[in-house]
């Protein structure tokens, strides 16, 4: 009697073990599907406080005719004059533009750039790059 409540006890905790085992390891994994979707922290797209990029080109002259930008910075130059004019520097050249063009150069190192129109070589200008 002794020997066959042993077996019992024993075959008792060996199901109660199983059973634990077998609860604890069907537990699904729900840790991994928490997490938040993740979302750009900041937009490529240019964002309204950045400073101005733009140069107008009118009366002869660039404005301003010095800028400041950071490096990656694209500067865009419109002739708002009625006459044509480009925007040539060391590194660029826009060619003549007509009244009313627009030319785009991104600026991908610091340091500075002074540029003119070689149509009229007095108006000169200058970009600076940080
Ligand atoms: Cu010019």
């Amino acid at each position: 009697m002794k020997r066959l409540l042993s077996i019992t006890f024993i075959a008792l905790a060996i199901i109660a073990l199983v059973a634990a085992a077998g609860c604890s390891s069907s537990t699904p994994p729900t840790a991994t599907t928490t997490s938040p979707p993740t979302t750009p922290a900041t937009s490529t797209a240019p964002s309204a406080d950045k400073p101005a990029t733009a140069v107008s080109i009118v009366n002869m002259a660039f404005s301003p005719d010095q800028l400041t930008v950071q490096v990656g910075d694209t500067v865009t130059w419109t002739n708002n004059d009625s006459v044509p004019h480009t925007v040539t520097g060391a590194d660029f050249d826009s060619g003549a533009m007509a009244t009313g063009a627009t030319y785009s150069y991104t600026f991908v190192k610091a340091g500075t750039f002074d540029y003119t129109c070689t149509i009229h070589p007095q108006m000169l200008a200058r970009v600076t790059v940080q």
